[in-house]
């Protein structure tokens, strides 16, 4: 640990205020990177590479090289110009300490026009060397090869010294770190996922870098990957579109600069089948998830420019109302991406764009080239419009819809479906209700269980895709509209958990893959519908049995996996016995139901889980897209939204 007491002979008074600086950044690391988990960690990471993104952007490193060790020792290294050696006049110490001694010295040593380092969770080298154990630096620059070493928080261990010498062309600036064990309580050790998944978006969000990642740790993940995108987003609208069919083959791509603000934009786009939107929006390489005004500029200029061409072209009728942000939403993947000098971010999250400026910097420039581009492709202009008024359509459509779900039905005055055996009690912390497939399972179910606290709903075959299908269609879907009534809570953004019937939603299915392929649509459902209830922990898969061991009359045993059959197995010994396999609910009676599946002493939930909101939605568009390929690879890679569905 580094303490301010301890008086370096060399040095000056200027040093110790230096010392203090980052004593006060070990002292309270959160404000400085927010938090000492994991994320906090990796921000160090990410605090580095932005330093020489930036002298990439200003057009003198071209690759980054970002590599891991067996120690979770981070090297990044570039080939830019090399950071600065000299005696900086302000500090009588090299330019290069003073870079990572001094807080937020960083920003004044760029040569770019905007900082990427520096912005939201920009917080300065110094910072990350502050939270070593050590940090190491080697530049090379004219000819020559510079070392500085600092320990301990911060403190100059080695002292800037010429090393050797090198090749004049032979340029860059290398920064090796460990993250202080002290600092980062949690640990030390680098998500392989997180590192990949970033460094990959950062090569998509700055075309023709070329960025390296070396895993070089003795796991699974062992090896090294090379990302370079001359495409730059364009090619990242490509990646996300890849699972999807898309509805013209070019990424409507833009770039343009704004000189009197300096803010540069860059916009790429491209539609699909899907109903859903996927729409990121960036400033200086950060995630904004919460928008701002270049996504607002964005929003409004594609209508603005797009209602325009279709009136001037009649592609609206006279009378027709104009298309809507809603409307251009469907099927619309984009990114947006902008750069800008002095970026504000807002609300509570920090994760909103406030810089008033951007936005008519985005509509001039994404303007003009839309503008320009519908003219030039009335083929791609005509899908782009004939899919918003399909949803345009489709919403005014969801609109009868709902409506007339909540006339006929009644939703929220008690009203429930016929189909539904309700249970006795009223107290929903007790409540449970079975989703059961099929009609004969039902009867089942119905007659074995306790009415007191658990009801039944049978739904007959399988229920809509809602995935691939529009918000009027699952309302004309009778299964849905019983589900919905039966839960009694809303649906979508207007969900009242506390008007929750039942706190314990279990779907049960056939253990086949018809079985499966029902509660992966249902998962589907209550994921787009209730995203709530599972946040909450309110939706449970039963398992019922594969196996029934007997004698006679007599059942010994159920068996719910393969590996518990073993195991009975060679628990019997030398007894005899005979096996069943159940092939569905059907083939057992409401008594063995009850044994089995419906009585809480012995049967098996597994609760449904959402580890990542974001995972999951995209598991769900790949489990549930067109392209097989994928659907089919996930199937037999992992099975990560629910675990135990056995996929
Ligand atoms: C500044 O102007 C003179 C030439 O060098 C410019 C500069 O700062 N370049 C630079 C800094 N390149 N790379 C960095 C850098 C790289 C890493 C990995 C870490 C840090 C803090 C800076």
């Amino acid at each position: 640990m580094s303490n301010t007491s301890i008086k370096h002979d060399n040095y000056t008074s200027d040093d110790i205020q230096v010392l203090e600086g980052l004593e006060a950044v070990r002292r309270r690391p959160g404000m400085y990177i927010g938090t000492t988990s994991s994320t906090g960690l990796h921000h160090l990471v990410w605090e580095i590479i932005d330093n020489s993104v930036d002298e990439a952007l200003a057009g003198y490193a071209h690759t980054i090289e970002i590599s891991v060790d067996n120690d979770d020792v981070v090297t990044v290294k570039d080939d830019g110009r090399g950071m600065p050696t000299e005696i900086h006049p302000k500090t009588g110490v090299s330019t290069v300490e003073t870079i990572f001694t001094v807080l937020h010295a960083g920003g004044k040593f760029g040569g770019g026009a905007y900082k990427v380092s520096g912005g939201l969770h920009g917080v300065g080298a110094s910072v990350v060397n502050a939270l070593s154990e050590w940090l190491e630096v080697t530049i090379h620059k004219d000819g020559k090869v510079y070392f500085i070493r600092f320990k301990d928080g911060g403190q100059v261990d080695q002292k800037l010294i010429e090393t050797g010498e090198c090749d004049p062309h032979t340029t860059g600036s290398t920064v090796r770190f460990k993250a202080d064990p002290e600092i980062f309580k949690e640990g030390t050790i680098y998500d392989y996922k997180t590192l990949y998944d970033r460094i990959r978006q950062m090569a998509f969000l700055n075309k023709g870098i070329h960025f390296i990642f070396n895993w070089d740790k003795d796991d699974e993940h062992k090896g090294s990957h090379s990302f370079c995108y001359e495409g730059g987003i364009k090619e990242y609208v490509q990646f996300l579109n890849q699972n999807e069919t898309v509805l013209f083959e070019d990424v409507l791509y833009c770039d343009g600069y704004d000189n009197s603000t300096s803010i540069a934009v860059e916009i790429a786009l491209q539609y699909n089948t899907d109903y859903n939107e996927k729409t990121y929006s960036f400033c200086n390489n950060i995630f904004t998830p919460d928008g701002g005004m270049h996504i607002d500029g964005f929003r409004q200029t594609l209508s603005r420019v797009i209602n325009a061409y279709a009136r001037e072209k009649n592609l609206i009728k006279k009378d027709d109302a104009n298309l809507t942000n809603d409307d251009l939403r469907e099927g619309l993947t984009a990114i947006i991406s902008v750069k800008h000098p002095d970026p504000q971010y807002e609300g509570q999250t920090k994760g909103k764009l406030g810089n008033a400026e951007v936005r008519p910097a985005v509509n001039k420039i994404f303007g003009d080239f839309l503008k320009r581009y519908l003219l030039e492709n009335p083929d791609v202009a005509k899908i782009i419009i004939e899919k918003a008024k399909s949803a345009s359509e489709a919403r005014l459509a969801a609109q009868k819809a709902r409506e007339s779900v909540r006339r006929k039905d009644d939703f929220g005055s008690g009203n429930l479906p016929t189909k539904l055996k309700d249970c006795a009690s009223r107290d929903p912390s007790i409540c449970e209700i079975y989703i059961v497939e099929g009609n004969s399972a039902g009867g089942s179910a119905q007659q074995g269980r306790d009415s007191n606290f658990q009801a039944v709903l049978p739904l007959r075959g399988k229920i809509l895709n809602v995935e691939k299908a529009r918000e009027h269609k699952i309302f004309d879907n009778a299964e849905i509209r019983m589900m919905i009534q039966a839960f009694g809570c809303g649906y979508k953004n207007d969900i009242d958990i506390s008007k929750l019937r039942y706190h314990k939603i279990v779907i049960v299915t056939d253990a086949d893959v018809d079985g499966q392929h029902i509660s992966t649509l249902m998962l589907t459902f209550l994921y787009r519908y209730f995203k709530p209830l599972i946040e909450g922990g309110y939706v449970y898969i039963a398992m019922p049995p594969l196996y029934k061991l007997f004698k006679g009359q007599k059942t010994l045993r159920y068996c719910y996996t393969d590996e518990e059959l073993e195991l009975a197995k060679r628990d019997f010994g030398d007894e005899k016995y005979d096996i069943q396999r159940y092939k569905g609910l059907g083939e057992m009676d409401a008594s063995q139901l009850w044994e089995t599946t419906l009585d809480p002493a012995h049967r098996t939930l597994k609760r449904v889980s959402i580890e990542d909101a974001i995972d999951a939605d995209q598991v769900f568009s790949m489990l549930m897209g067109d392209e097989v390929e994928p659907r089919k690879n996930f199937i037999v890679e992992n099975a990560h939204f629910a675990k135990n569905l056995d996929f």
